[in-house]
């Protein structure tokens, strides 16, 4: 396998799933910088890549490819055959569901939950935070994971008793809450989990420097 080429600047959490992903399955590839204050995404020539102007873009050997989910499903779908392990994103029909069933809530519920908030913390100046949507996105985080450590008492992981991609993203929001100068309720289940996750060589690399 050719080194694959991956936009996208190391703090943003969409291109930290794709790279989580490399480190697991050792997968050879070279990052190259783009957005916010690297630049990049808004050039001709990478809109030709990925029209979004956003990052991450996967470049296999001339395979473009973008949408973090998209892309790590492709790497595990890439690289099963030689590998002959599809557990992080199961073959079977309701296995790859179950992970599908995932991930679309950690970008549908629990990213827009989260933010809002990371933004206000990390990103904003205090001059600039709004106190109330800091609380509002609090507030919504606290019932995503309320939900989120319901289905951690049925299972070990996200989709089931195995890691799985879908555990991925998760992972890196949970990272970021833990990490911020907030309140936070406890939920014994993602103490737990948060605790096996944290001995992946993705989460070991890509959550072990200072929110950015
Ligand atoms: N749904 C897209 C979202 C991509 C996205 O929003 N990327 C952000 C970084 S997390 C971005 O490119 N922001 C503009 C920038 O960094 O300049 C995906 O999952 O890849």
């Amino acid at each position: 396998m050719s080194e694959l080429k991956i936009w996208g600047r190391a703090n943003s959490i969409n291109v930290q799933k794709v790279l989580w992903v490399c480190e697991d399955l050792k997968i050879p590839h070279k990052r190259i910088d783009a957005g916010m204050e690297h630049g990049v995404n808004k050039t001709p020539e990478y809109l030709i890549l990925n029209p979004n102007g956003l990052v991450p873009t996967l470049d296999d050997d001339g395979f473009i490819l973008w949408e973090s989910q998209a892309i790590m499903r492709y790497l595990v779908r890439r690289i099963h055959a030689p590998l002959s392990d599809d557990s992080l994103y199961p073959l079977n029909p309701t296995g790859a569901a179950r992970v599908d069933q995932w991930l679309d809530w950690c970008n549908t519920v629990a990213w827009p939950a989260m933010r809002p908030l990371f933004w206000g913390w990390i990103r904003l100046k205090p001059e600039e935070r709004n106190a109330a949507e800091l609380e509002n996105s609090r507030q919504l985080m606290i019932k995503a994971l309320g939900l989120f450590d319901e289905q951690l008492k049925r299972s070990p992981y996200a989709a089931g008793e195995q890691f799985t991609l879908a555990d991925i993203p998760m992972a890196l929001i949970a990272y970021r809450w833990f990490n911020m100068p907030i309140d936070r309720p406890h939920f014994e289940n993602i103490n737990q989990w948060y605790e096996r996750v944290g001995l992946r060589p993705g989460f070991k690399r890509y959550c072990s420097s200072p929110l950015t």
